[in-house]
């Protein structure tokens, strides 16, 4: 259920949504905390507001060490994207997650049975199939992350910004505990690795526009007059409200926060070379019961890498489309990689912003079309494989 806040507290957050900059959002947001009763069904809220107040805090702290040269100490949250898609290795201690970074990419990392040896984050690019995946090592996952615990913040806030997830574990050594206790780190911080049946969206509004609420799909424990009236106490009186699926009062009051968010997750069971290895896997997939994909790996011996290559671009949903210059024979070489479900249209603004605004015509060759190359349209939906000829006026 909804965390019921007192009118105070609800007052204070109307001024965190009003505040001008990170700096007042962030002196806003502690206040807020003050007035925000302690008890269970507070517990996550609590937890999100101090990691943002960490975030913001440390990005504060970055800018005035780039500012005045100096460091301050504290690792960094956000890495920067590089290649076509960011995957954060999350794990506990020892699990391998280094050794997965010096088998699968070009970084430098210290493998060790020495716990907790890595505390910072660590990128790294893994080239695979034509796509180039950034895969950052996050300091080890404990029990009380979500709390702050250890480098928690960090870690999990590299995976909030991720575009995907390896969840990685250790077949030697009971992989269903350690699987459970890093999904309930990440569920406690509201990051959700299963896609959620609804989805709200808040788009706010200038002052006197309104409340507009838009339902394409089904409240499940409340009606259209209780989301009005939860928004309408967090002062949310000018604003679209877009809910599709099926969605409760809580998912609403969750989007208010702009908390809880969806990655996309592989389980990477590592160790297949140690025995007992076999058993444990098979326990494993049994578990999980096909809800995640698995890939079985032994980084030491550097076996099961290609699986994870092909499994993060079918969880990931990443198609490539290979481009080529009118008149010349073969493509770039070079795959743009899109979302499953891009056009034409997306691929043109991907290349430059004038290929939308100067767009004729494409031509698409692809093994599904009956005639091949085809001339095709903007609204055209690309597919794994596809060669495009983009002609302008
Ligand atoms: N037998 C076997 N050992 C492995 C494998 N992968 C990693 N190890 C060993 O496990 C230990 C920990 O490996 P790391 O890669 O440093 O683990 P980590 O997850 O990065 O650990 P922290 O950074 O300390 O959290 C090292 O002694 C590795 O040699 C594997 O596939 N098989
Ligand atoms: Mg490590």
């Amino acid at each position: 259920m909804p965390t019921n806040l007192p009118p105070d507290a609800l007052d204070k957050w109307a001024e965190v949504e009003a505040a001008k900059g990170p700096r007042e959002k962030m002196e806003k947001m502690q206040e807020f905390l003050k007035y925000v009763p302690q008890h269970k069904g507070t517990m996550k809220l609590r937890g999100e507001i101090k990691r943002k107040i960490a975030i913001i805090r440390n990005d504060l702290e970055e800018k005035k060490r780039k500012g005045t040269g100096k460091s301050t100490g504290g690792p960094k949250i956000f890495i920067e994207k590089e290649g076509s898609a960011q995957i954060v290795l999350l794990g506990m201690t020892n699990v391998g997650k280094s050794c997965l970074m010096t088998a699968t990419t070009n970084s430098k990392v210290l493998v060790t049975s020495t716990p907790y040896s890595t505390h910072e984050p660590v990128p790294g690019i893994m080239d695979f199939a034509d796509i180039q995946f950034q895969f950052i090592e996050a300091p080890a996952i404990m029990e009380g992350s979500s709390d702050g615990r250890g480098t928690g913040n960090v870690s999990l806030g590299l995976a909030r910004n991720a575009d995907g997830v390896i969840l990685m574990v250790d077949l030697s050594q009971d992989p269903i505990g350690q699987l459970e206790l890093v999904l309930s780190e990440l569920e406690k911080s509201r990051v959700l690795v299963s896609k959620p049946s609804g989805r709200v969206e808040i788009d706010r509004r200038h002052t006197g526009a309104a409340l507009r609420i838009i339902l394409v799909g089904s409240l499940v424990d409340c009606s259209m007059h209780d989301v009005e009236n939860l928004l309408r106490n967090y002062k949310i009186n000018d604003a679209i409200v877009r809910i599709s699926g099926n969605v409760t009062l809580d998912d609403v009051e969750n989007a208010i926060f702009e908390t809880t968010t969806y990655k996309p997750a592989v389980i990477v069971a590592n160790k297949l070379d140690l025995p007992g290895a076999e058993a444990n896997l098979r326990h494993l997939i049994q578990y999980v019961n096909g809800k995640l994909p698995i890939v079985a790996m032994s980084c030491e011996q550097k076996t099961g890498i290609e699986k994870l290559g092909q499994t993060l671009i079918d969880a990931l949903g990443i198609i490539r489309v290979y481009t080529k210059e009118p008149g010349s024979k073969t493509d770039t070489g070079r795959p743009f990689a899109l979302n499953r479900g891009s056009t034409i249209g997306d691929l043109a603004k991907n290349i430059h912003k004038e290929f939308l605004s100067n767009f004729l015509f494409a031509m698409v060759w692809a093994k599904r079309l009956p005639f091949s190359p085809k001339k095709v349209g903007l609204n055209f939906v690309l597919d794994d494989g596809d060669i495009v000829e983009i002609h302008l006026k």
